[in-house]
């Protein structure tokens, strides 16, 4: 696709619209990057990268009236395609593409794309080292923080991406083919975008709607809508599975991972370092993508045990007085926080609640009430979880209006031997930029905690 000259329009002024201004603007094209934030709402060094770059700025509005003056848009993920601006776009015929299928049709090299409702973060980041670990270089992209655009100027046609893919980079992918695709598992979430659950499946589903008969598709076997998928796709399909023995595939069964691909071995489970059933399930899919690749065992093997998972996702911050503290703020819905809770050894202290994605908390209240001692809420969905909770008769739940007094009233409630966990069920939207800064946030409260009485 050729951009030289072309007028294009770049919606979202953070990283991913930034990165993609700035590709473009590379590629010969007179960009226009708009938001509906105002000037002084955003960050002084982005501003200045972009008037660096010499890019246009259309702030504090949706872009309704310069539309007839456009070529191409260029969406964020954040986005809704539902906005009126895009409906008008489309109807005048204005191509709109996603920052993602952006990216893929500038990179020369394979991609491995992941996607799944949880564990796309934890699974991504252990295929790019088990790959780094064999080639000794990859390139890591997508909706783990790293925009596609901003790094595959620099992937060279021997290079692996691997790529990290949401259901709102799937919505407005056109010609995305990843040589692996990976769908971990789907459960319902961001319904406040898609609508219905249908829809976000659908939207799943894009990551193997331009595979071909040569290309492979890494499904969950014990996940029935991962395994229908099967039927639905041309690639060549692995399952993996942590509940059946499979005649081909990869599974886990009494601490051993089984391979019966084209190499077939055992895996002892004894030395790996991270917790949780859901996270064996990450490490037989990144297998089952290792594999496709033919990276020698060994090298399989010696990643796995090495590592020690993901930022934010179970991550074990500290002890005080025998209490331990872990930030899951990445848990954010509700089929991650209850894989944490169940992950946890200990007595637990939660904290959940945040943006409301409008999804329903039946189950996680009824996991509360088996596995939590004493619940802490805070942000928009603290009302909806309470009257869940309550339905059960579950009323250890203290609602505060900040992380900080969510934080030190667990400290107090808690005894020796107890965990706290911070496992939201929610996005952070409603409180925080990102999962990343209430994840921080909460690390640098409970570090903070050291030493001080309350
Ligand atoms: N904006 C508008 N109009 C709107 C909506 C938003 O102008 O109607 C503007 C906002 O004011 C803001 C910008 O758009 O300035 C934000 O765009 P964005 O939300 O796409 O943010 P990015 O920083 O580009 O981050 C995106 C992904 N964000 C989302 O999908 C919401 C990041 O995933 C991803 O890491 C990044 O691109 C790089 O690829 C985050 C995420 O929460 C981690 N993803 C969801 C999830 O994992 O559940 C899908």
């Amino acid at each position: 696709m050729n951009f030289k000259d072309k007028k294009v329009l770049v919606c979202g002024i953070a990283l991913s619209g930034i990165s993609a201004a700035i590709l473009l603007n590379k590629m010969g094209a007179f960009v226009t990057l708009q938001d509906i934030k105002t000037e002084d709402k955003i960050d002084y060094n982005d501003l200045q990268l972009i008037k660096d770059n010499n890019i246009n700025l259309y702030l504090g509005k949706n872009p309704d009236d310069i539309l007839y003056d456009i070529d191409y848009i260029i969406v964020s993920p954040g986005i809704p395609l539902t906005l009126p601006y895009i409906q008008k776009a489309k109807k005048l015929n204005i191509p709109i593409i996603g920052e993602l299928e952006l990216g893929y049709i500038f990179c020369k090299s394979q991609v491995i794309g992941i996607t799944g409702t949880n564990g796309k973060t934890t699974t991504t980041t252990l295929v790019s080292e088990i790959i780094k670990n064999f080639k000794g270089k990859v390139y890591t992209v997508g909706n783990i923080g790293i925009p596609f655009t901003s790094q595959v100027l620099s992937i060279n046609e021997d290079d692996i991406c691997v790529a990290e893919v949401s259901s709102f980079q799937l919505e407005t992918i056109k010609t995305f083919r990843p040589n692996i695709a990976c769908v971990l598992n789907i459960t319902p979430d961001h319904l406040d975008r898609h609508k219905t659950y249908e829809n976000y499946i659908l939207s799943k589903e894009n990551i193997f709607s331009n595979q071909k008969e040569d290309d492979y598709l890494i499904l969950n076997y014990d996940d029935k809508i991962c395994f229908d998928m099967a039927r639905k796709s041309k690639s060549k399909v692995i399952f993996f599975s942590t509940k059946e023995e499979l005649d081909r595939g990869i599974f886990y069964k009494e601490n051993n991972i089984f391979v019966k691909l084209d190499q077939e071995y055992v895996i002892s489970t004894e030395k790996i370092k991270v917790l949780g059933l859901h996270n064996i399930e990450n490490i037989i899919a990144a297998i089952a993508i290792s594999e496709c690749l033919k990276i020698p065992k060994n090298i399989i093997i010696e990643t796995i045990n090495n590592f020690k998972g993901v930022e934010h996702r179970i991550e074990y911050v500290t002890k005080i007085n025998n209490i331990k503290f872990y930030n899951d703020s990445k848990g954010t819905n509700v089929e991650a926080a209850i894989k944490s809770i169940e992950a946890m050894e200990r007595p637990i202290l939660l904290i959940a609640g945040g943006y409301d994605k409008k999804v329903s908390f039946t189950e996680f209240a009824k996991v509360i009430n088996k596995k939590v001692k004493q619940l802490v809420l805070i942000g928009e969905s603290s009302d909806k979880i309470i009257e869940e909770c309550n339905k059960l008769g579950y009323r250890n739940i203290i609602k505060v209006n900040t992380l900080e007094e969510a934080v030190k009233t667990c400290y107090i409630k808690a005894e020796n031997g107890d965990c706290i966990l911070l496992s939201p069920a929610c996005a952070s939207w409603d409180m925080f930029k990102s999962y990343e800064e209430r994840g921080n946030l909460f690390k640098e409260i409970v570090l903070n905690l050291r030493g001080v009485d309350l």
